[in-house]
């Protein structure tokens, strides 16, 4: 499960502000029988700055709390967002905004007391204007953490929800192959098909029934054939399934080279998969074989042996070299 799903984008610097005031402002006194106006005012000031306080050190506390637990996330979670924000700076950005509630509260309570200091209207005033903008720097000062924990979370919210007890295939390959138009053939996934690299820039998984149990077929976006150092974001997702979803891998080859990709470089992606992978099976497909030649073919088969052949863009006929590949295993995960 993405442990990321039910989290609410968190605020900004500006929203945080802007609901610390609203509430500061609605908090009233209600004093009985204060007669002295000097009093009443301090007495209104402390209340509506002891509740923007709390507002804030309420709301930035939720923010850390409601994190889920980098230490105890499960890998695929940890390493996605490793990959895409990079564990330490999310760290760096929770630990500062962890580290503002204490600071706002000993504001508060330094300013309260020098309150019972002030012997006039106009000085109440001039006290709350600077408790507030002592208070909204120290907010402003953590503006781009919280703005960056929000966007973590947009993103972290859509990662693809996963159940590590299914059984679960993994589809790669590189760019424009098809992939997507197989796992769409295959299962529940709709994920978005185009003639152009890249179309894939996120994993997806959908789901289909095989003896009665739930299988999960994973999209991924498409890898070139290059050092591993040099994979950019997009890429190293691919990598992350592999590693961490993947109980069997399917490999797609173009024959047809429409993808844009040459026969060498797909050859070279198979093998550094299948070396760089060796605990798990990898099984290549030969797809778009209606509009392969067969020496291509050949080329394939000769260099890897035997491969099942299919045209995606026809269901069925996907469903069924599928079904063949899943009957030739024994679905005991690993
Ligand atoms: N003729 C034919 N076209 C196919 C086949 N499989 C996929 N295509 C087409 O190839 C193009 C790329 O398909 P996608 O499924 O988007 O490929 P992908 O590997 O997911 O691409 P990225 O996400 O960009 O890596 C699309 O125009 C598909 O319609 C096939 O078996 N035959
Ligand atoms: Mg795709």
């Amino acid at each position: 499960m993405n442990p990321f799903e039910e989290l609410k984008p968190t605020p900004t610097s500006e929203t945080l502000l802007d609901k610390a005031f609203r509430k500061s402002l609605k908090a009233s006194y209600n004093p009985g029988k204060v007669k002295d106006k000097l009093e009443f005012i301090k007495r209104e000031s402390l209340i509506k700055m002891k509740v923007f306080g709390k507002v804030l050190t309420d709301s930035l506390t939720a923010i850390v709390k409601n994190f889920p637990s980098l230490n105890t996330i499960d890998p695929f979670y940890y390493d996605l967002i490793d990959t895409l924000f990079g564990v330490d700076k999310v760290k760096k950005a929770l630990s500062s905004i962890n580290g503002t509630p204490p600071i706002i509260r000993k504001i508060i309570n330094e300013e309260a007391r020098r309150l019972k200091t002030i012997t006039s209207t106009s000085d109440v005033i001039a006290f709350k204007k600077r408790v507030y903008g002592r208070v909204s720097s120290l907010i402003k000062k953590i503006s781009s953490s919280l703005t960056f924990i929000r966007e973590i979370i947009v993103e972290a919210r859509r990662f693809p929800s996963i159940d590590k007890t299914s059984f679960t295939i993994v589809v790669a390959g590189q760019p424009n192959v098809g992939k997507s138009t197989f796992v769409k053939a295959v299962s529940t996934a709709q994920p978005e098909i185009a003639e152009y690299p890249f179309t894939t820039k996120k994993i997806l998984v959908g789901h289909l029934e095989y003896n009665g149990n739930m299988i999960q077929v994973v999209d991924t976006p498409g890898l070139l054939d290059r050092e591993p150092d040099l994979r950019n974001k997009i890429e190293l997702q691919s990598i992350i399934a592999l590693k961490h979803l993947a109980d069997l891998i399917i490999y797609l080859f173009d024959p047809s080279e429409t993808c844009g990709y040459s026969l060498t470089s797909q050859l070279n992606l198979y093998k550094y998969i299948k070396n760089f992978f060796t605990d798990k099976q990898v099984i290549p497909v030969i797809n778009k074989i209606d509009l392969a030649a067969p020496e291509k073919v050949s080329v394939i088969v000769d260099e890897i042996g035997e491969a099942a052949s299919i045209s995606s863009v026809n269901d069925v006929e996907a469903r069924k070299v599928l079904k063949n590949i899943l009957d030739g295993l024994n679905l005991q995960r690993s």
